[in-house]
C-alpha cells in the first residue's frame, strides 16, 4: 500500500505528497505556510531528483562493473531546458504528480515554471547535445556527456526601444537541485609555461610540460533520465577552481588581496558562454575553456577506464569520443599527451588508440565559423600541444605525399597549420586527421562538406566520411511540449511513438475522420491561445488566435534571413494600405531568437522586425489582419510553448548555409506546415512528407553557385520586381523609423549592392509561395489534412534514430539494460 512505500522511490500520490512537504521542511528548510513559489518548485525537484537517484546510482553501479563500450559526447555547449518536466515524463509520474499537486491546491504548472533553465549553448548545436543525451539514454546506451559548467549561459534578452539587449544570466541564484558536485573527482589542468626534454629511467628521451599555472577543474553531475528504462546516464559540467583558495606566498609577504586575485582569474575560466553560434573571436579565454574541459574529461575517462580494470591501451575499446563541432578537437592532441608524455606509450600506439576513439562532428558551412587558433597565441597557452601538433602534422603530411606525389598546393590546403598569411593553427583539421569518422548533420551539408569545405580531406579518406541526419527527442518536443497533442494521438494510435516515431505515421489512418480533424485543430486552437497569452505578457501585444500563427524562431544571423520575412510582411502591408489585397488572411508574424552580442547587423535586424511591428500593429487601416511580435528572449521553454502552437513554420535560409537546422523538424511533429528552401534538412523534410505537404521556394544550391559565379547584381532584381522596389524605398524611407532615413540604410544598401544571401534573387519566388500558402490556409479541411501528415511523416527525425546511426555506424555501441540496484 501506499503508506509501506519507500518515501525516496515510490511513485505512488501518497509518497510524492509526503516526500515534498519532507523536503520543504528538511531541505529547504520552509514550512508552508511562509513557503514562496520558488521553495515549492524547489521542495518537488528534491522530490524527483530522489526518484531518478536510484536509477542513476543503479546504472553507474552496473557500467562500473560490466565496463560496457560508453559514448563520451564532448561539447562546449549543452542547451538542456529545464530538467524537472522532463524527469517526470520520463520517469512516467507527471500524471500523478500533477495530481497529487491538486490535492494540496498547488498549480502544477506555476511550479514548473519557476525553473532557470540553463541556457548553456547557443542554438541549434548546444540543443542537439541535449536531445541526443535524452536519446541515448532512452536507447540505454551508456554514455556521458562532458561540458563545461557556466556560471553565466547564454545572455538574457529583453527588447527597448525595439533593440536588443543582454543581461547576465544568473541561472544559478537560487542553486541547482539537479546537480551533485564531486569533488572527490577533481583533476588538475596546466596552462601556459614551456616544455623540456628528459631522460626517463630507462634511458628513453622524453618531454615534460612546465606550465605557468595550474587550476583544477571540479565536475558537477546532473542525472539524464532515459524514457521508462532505469538507465539514467550522466551529464558531467566542469567548474575552474583556484588550486589553492589563497596562494600563500604572496598571502604571506602580506598581499591579502594579491592573493585572492590569482583565485578570482582561475575561477573567470568557467565564468561565461560566449555568445556567439556562427563565428569565432578568436579569444585566448575561449581557447583555455576548449582545453580545460576537454582535459578535464579526458582524464577523467582514463580514470574511470582504470577504475573499471582497464589496461591503458585498450582505452579505445571502451569509450566512444565524439567531437561536437572542433570546440573539443584540441581533444585529439590532449590524448596524445596524456598517452604518450604521462602513459609513456610509444607515438604508433598512442596514435592509434587516438583516432579510433575520435569522431567529429561538422555543424557548420560558415567559413566564419571555422575555427583557427593564431600560432603565437595557441604556443603561449598549451606549448606542448603545439609540438604535439607539428608532429602529427609532419606525419600526416608525409602520408599525403605518398597519396598526391608532387602536388605542393594539397600539400598546403591540407596542413594543420595555415601558412597563407599571419600562421594558425587549423581545428577542422586537427578534427579530421584524428578521428576515424567525419559526418555532416543532413544529407546535403554531407554533400556539400565532401565536394567543398573537406573536399581534400575526402579525397585522401573517402570511407571516414558519412552523413547522420539531425533529429529532435520526442518525449521533450511532443509529449512534454504539447499534451494535448501526445492524448490525441496516444488515444488513437497507443504510446508506442514516444519511442518509436515512425509509428506515428498510424494517425495517417485518420485522416478521414472528420471528428479527428475536428480535435486535431481544436488542440491547434487551444495551444495558440496559450502562446497568445505568452504573447500578451510579453510583448503587451494582443493577437488573435483565429489568424495564421506564422512563426520564425532561431538565432539572429543574415544567413537565416529573418529579413527577407520582413520584405514579405511589408509587401502585405503595402498591398493592404493600397487597397490592391483582395480579401486578406489574418496573419499573426511571431519572430524570436538572440543575436550575437558584437553582431550589428543582426542587431539592426531586429530593430527592423520590431520597427516594422510597431507600424503595423498600430495602424488602424490594418484592421487587426496583419500583427507583427517578436518575442523576447527565445530559449528552450519558450520554444515548448511556441512550436505546438505554430501553423506555419519558416525555415527560409539560403540554400547551402543552414547545415541541417533542427527547428524544422519541431514544428512538423507539432503539425506546422513548412515555407522553406531546399537547406539543410529541409530537403529530407520535404521528402518524407511530400512535396504536396510543404511549400518550396528559392533557388537550390546550385543554382546559387551559379549566379554567384556568373556575378550576381541585386540590383537588377530591384529594377525589375515593382513590389520588391516599394518595399526597399519604403524601408529606407524612414516610414518605420519614425523618419530616420539612416537607420535601416546599412541594411537596405548592402541588399542593393552585395546581398550575400541573394534576399532579393529569391524574393519573388518567396512572395508567390506564401500567396499560395495563404490560399491553402482558406480551406480548413485541406489544411487540417496537411498538418496531420506533417506530424504523421515526421518519424525520422527523432533524435532516437539519429542516435541508433551513430552508434551502429560510427561507436559500435550497444544497448546495456540496467537492474535496479537496492
Ligand atoms: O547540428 C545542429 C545545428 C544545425 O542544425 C544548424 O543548422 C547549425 O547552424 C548549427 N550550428 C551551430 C554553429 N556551430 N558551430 N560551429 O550551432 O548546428
Amino acid at each position: 500500500t501506499a503508506d509501506d512505500d519507500d518515501e525516496r522511490t515510490s511513485f505512488s500520490k501518497e509518497s510524492l505528497k509526503r516526500a515534498f512537504f519532507d523536503h520543504l521542511f528538511y531541505t529547504v528548510g520552509k514550512f508552508p505556510k511562509i513557503s514562496g513559489k520558488n521553495d515549492l518548485y524547489l521542495a518537488l525537484a528534491h522530490t524527483i531528483r530522489d526518484r531518478s537517484l536510484q536509477r542513476w546510482i543503479s546504472s553507474t553501479a552496473q557500467y562500473n562493473q560490466t565496463a560496457p563500450r560508453t559514448v563520451a559526447y564532448l561539447s562546449a555547449e549543452f542547451l538542456m531546458g529545464p530538467h524537472l518536466g522532463n524527469h517526470l515524463i520520463n520517469l512516467g509520474i507527471a500524471d500523478s504528480v500533477r495530481e497529487a499537486l491538486a490535492e494540496l491546491k498547488l498549480d502544477y504548472g506555476e511550479i514548473l515554471r519557476q525553473e532557470e533553465e540553463p541556457g548553456l549553448g547557443n542554438g541549434g548545436l548546444g540543443r542537439l547535445a541535449a536531445c541526443f543525451l535524452d536519446s541515448l539514454a532512452t536507447g540505454q546506451i551508456p554514455a556521458f556527456g562532458y561540458g563545461i559548467r557556466y556560471e553565466y549561459g547564454i545572455f538574457f534578452q529583453t527588447i527597448i526601444d525595439g533593440w536588443q539587449v543582454e543581461n547576465t544570466d544568473k541561472w544559478l541564484r537560487y542553486g541547482n537541485p539537479w546537480e551533485i558536485q564531486r569533488a572527490e573527482w577533481a583533476v588538475e589542468i596546466k596552462l601556459g609555461g614551456h616544455t623540456e626534454q628528459y631522460t626517463d629511467d630507462a634511458g628513453y628521451l622524453r618531454v615534460r610540460w612546465a606550465p605557468e599555472k595550474t587550476v583544477v577543474g571540479v565536475p558537477f553531475d546532473s542525472p539524464i533520465p532515459g524514457y521508462r528504462v532505469n538507465t539514467t546516464n550522466t551529464l558531467r559540467l566542469w567548474r575552474a577552481e583556484a588550486t589553492e583558495s589563497f596562494d600563500f606566498s604572496v598571502f604571506n609577504r602580506g598581499d591579502y588581496l594579491g592573493a585572492v586575485s590569482k583565485k578570482v582569474t582561475s575561477e573567470n575560466l568557467t565564468k561565461v558562454l560566449y555568445p556567439n553560434d556562427e563565428t569565432t573571436q578568436g579569444k585566448e579565454l575561449r581557447l583555455e575553456q576548449q582545453y580545460f574541459f576537454v582535459s578535464c574529461s579526458l582524464q577523467d575517462m582514463i580514470r574511470i577506464h582504470l577504475a573499471r580494470g582497464g589496461a591503458i591501451g585498450d582505452f579505445d575499446r571502451k569509450f566512444a569520443i565524439q567531437l561536437n563541432d572542433t570546440h573539443p578537437a584540441i581533444a585529439i592532441a590532449e590524448l596524445m599527451r596524456l598517452l604518450v608524455d604521462e602513459h609513456l606509450l610509444p607515438w604508433d600506439q598512442a596514435w592509434g588508440i587516438t583516432t579510433r576513439s575520435f569522431s567529429y562532428t561538422n555543424h557548420t558551412l560558415l567559413p566564419e565559423a571555422l575555427e583557427r587558433w593564431p600560432l603565437d597565441l595557441f604556443q603561449r597557452i598549451l606549448p606542448r600541444h603545439l609540438e604535439l601538433i607539428y608532429e602529427i602534422n609532419a606525419r600526416f603530411l608525409n602520408d599525403v605525399r605518398i597519396h598526391f606525389l608532387g602536388d605542393e598546393s594539397r600539400i598546403s590546403r591540407l596542413s594543420l597549420i595555415d601558412e597563407s598569411g599571419e600562421r594558425y593553427v587549423r581545428m577542422a583539421h586537427l578534427a579530421c586527421v584524428g578521428s576515424h569518422a567525419i559526418n555532416g548533420v543532413a544529407e546535403l551539408h554531407s554533400d556539400l562538406l565532401k565536394h567543398g569545405l573537406l573536399k581534400d580531406f575526402y579525397e585522401m579518406w573517402p570511407e571516414k566520411f558519412t552523413n547522420v541526419t539531425n533529429g529532435v527527442t520526442p518525449r521533450r518536443w511532443l509529449v512534454l511540449s504539447n499534451p494535448r497533442l501526445t492524448s490525441l494521438v496516444t488515444g488513437a494510435i497507443g504510446d508506442g511513438w514516444v519511442t518509436d516515431l515512425p509509428r506515428i505515421r498510424l494517425i495517417e489512418d485518420y485522416i478521414d475522420d472528420a471528428a479527428f480533424r475536428q480535435e486535431w485543430r481544436a488542440v491547434k486552437r487551444a495551444n495558440k491561445v496559450d502562446l497568445a497569452a505568452l504573447i500578451l505578457r510579453r510583448t503587451g501585444v494582443k493577437v488573435d488566435p483565429d489568424s495564421m500563427f506564422d512563426v520564425l524562431v532561431k538565432r539572429i544571423h543574415e544567413y537565416k534571413r529573418q529579413h527577407l520575412a520582413v520584405l514579405h510582411i511589408v509587401t502585405l502591408y503595402h498591398r493592404l494600405k493600397s487597397g490592391r489585397a483582395r480579401d486578406p488572411l489574418p496573419r499573426t508574424f511571431i519572430f524570436g531568437g538572440k543575436a550575437a552580442p558584437g553582431y550589428h547587423t543582426a542587431k539592426l535586424m531586429i530593430k527592423l522586425i520590431t520597427s516594422v511591428g510597431e507600424v503595423v500593429n498600430n495602424d488602424p487601416d490594418v484592421r487587426d489582419l496583419l500583427k507583427v511580435v517578436f518575442i523576447p528572449n527565445f530559449n528552450v521553454t519558450q520554444g515548448q510553448c511556441i512550436y505546438p502552437a505554430a501553423e506555419l513554420s519558416e525555415q527560409i535560409s539560403l540554400a547551402g548555409k543552414e547545415a541541417s537546422g533542427t527547428g524544422n523538424m519541431k514544428f512538423a511533429m507539432n503539425g506546422a506546415l513548412t515555407i522553406g528552401t531546399m537547406d539543410g534538412a529541409n530537403i529530407e523534410l520535404r521528402d518524407q512528407v511530400g512535396a504536396e505537404n510543404f511549400f518550396l521556394f528559392g533557388h537550390t544550391a546550385a543554382e546559387v553557385r551559379h549566379i554567384k559565379t556568373a556575378g550576381y547584381h541585386p540590383g537588377d532584381y530591384y529594377h525589375s520586381h515593382s513590389e520588391l522596389r516599394t518595399c526597399l524605398d519604403l524601408i529606407q524611407s524612414g516610414f518605420f523609423s519614425r523618419g530616420d532615413t539612416e537607420l535601416f540604410r546599412p541594411l537596405v544598401d548592402d541588399l542593393l549592392r552585395h546581398d550575400p544571401y541573394l534576399l532579393l534573387a529569391d524574393y519573388q519566388s518567396y512572395i508567390e509561395c506564401q500567396d499560395l500558402v495563404s490560399q491553402a490556409y482558406r480551406d480548413t479541411e485541406s489544411w487540417t489534412r496537411m498538418s496531420i501528415l506533417n506530424t504523421a511523416r515526421s518519424g525520422k527525425f527523432s533524435s532516437d534514430r539519429s542516435i541508433r546511426e551513430y552508434a551502429e555506424q560510427i561507436w559500435h555501441v550497444k544497448p546495456v539494460p540496467v537492474d535496479l540496484y537496492d
